[in-house]
């Protein structure tokens, strides 16, 4: 069965003031370069008041647990400046091509797919063959799998080098990704403000519950900090649908992690 997220202390009840109340930037203040799974308890138990639920929508009958997404904004804090120089400094970047009705465009930001052997993925028509782990990439994965209380096998690493830099509304719904578990996403750099709305099919069905909801009444958004922790749970990927838009002010650049597991012949 699939571990749930390790709780230090029960989840909050959904808040009604989504995304609003996921202010608390606490530096956690510890060294944990090399940090021990008893130091990540400790940090997680501290970054617990921040934690919140950002997807849920007031009185939804069917929402449930698996929709939900978990806040931890400064669960990485002591990390960050030095893992974004690492990433930035020696990951290698890549900008790949998408085909959108027969043409060929550059993806707007920089980015390499990490993982196990045969963790291959493809995602809106790019096929990624893994990077074997580079550092610090192993040791960041297993201080989110302490966290998320589950194993990933790979990763999505995205640089924005710019608020012209984007990934449009998407889900990360592939079949090759295993649904059962959560996505792990940590963020590094300049802050961007992430968004999230109900899939059509989920829209549709909120309405014939007698939902008075649209696309963009249910739209919700967090800005996601340096050093920051987003689990999303395997429900939000069935039923909504996520974006980082441009942001042109923004002149600074931001790496984002999404740790996945994905489906192995070997599983
Ligand atoms: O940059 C982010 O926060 C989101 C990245 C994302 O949506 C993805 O990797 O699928």
């Amino acid at each position: 069965m699939q571990k749930q997220p390790r709780q230090n202390a029960s989840i909050p009840p959904a808040q009604t003031d989504l995304f609003g109340g996921a202010g608390n930037d606490a530096n956690v203040g510890t060294e944990v370069a090399e940090a021990s799974e008893a130091q990540q308890s400790a940090l997680a138990a501290s970054n617990e008041h921040a934690r919140c639920d950002v997807t849920a929508l007031e009185g939804l009958s069917d929402y449930t647990e698996s929709d939900q997404l978990h806040y931890y904004p400064s669960q990485f804090t002591a990390q960050a400046d030095h893992w974004f120089s690492c990433l930035q400094a020696n990951m290698p970047w890549r900008q790949d091509t998408l085909t959108i009705a027969g043409q060929q465009r550059l993806i707007p930001r920089l980015q390499v797919w990490m993982g196990d052997k045969g963790t291959d993925y493809q995602y809106s028509g790019i096929a990624l063959t893994p990077e074997l782990w580079l550092a610090p990439m192993a040791d960041i994965k297993q201080q989110v799998e302490a966290i998320a209380g589950c194993s990933f096998n790979s990763a999505l690493l995205n640089f924005y080098r710019d608020g012209n830099d984007s990934v449009a509304w998407h889900a990360d719904d592939e079949a090759e990704l295993d649904d059962t578990v959560p996505i792990a996403s940590i963020s590094l750099g300049q802050a961007r403000r992430f968004s999230i709305k109900p899939k059509k099919h989920y829209l549709q069905r909120l309405a014939s519950m007698g939902h008075n909801v649209s696309g963009r009444s249910a739209t919700r958004r967090q800005e996601l900090h340096h050093g920051s922790l987003l689990l999303m749970m395997p429900g939000v990927q069935k039923r909504w649908q996520h974006a980082v838009l441009k942001q042109p002010e923004i002149t600074g650049g931001r790496i984002n992690l999404t740790f996945r597991k994905v489906r192995t012949r070997s599983r």
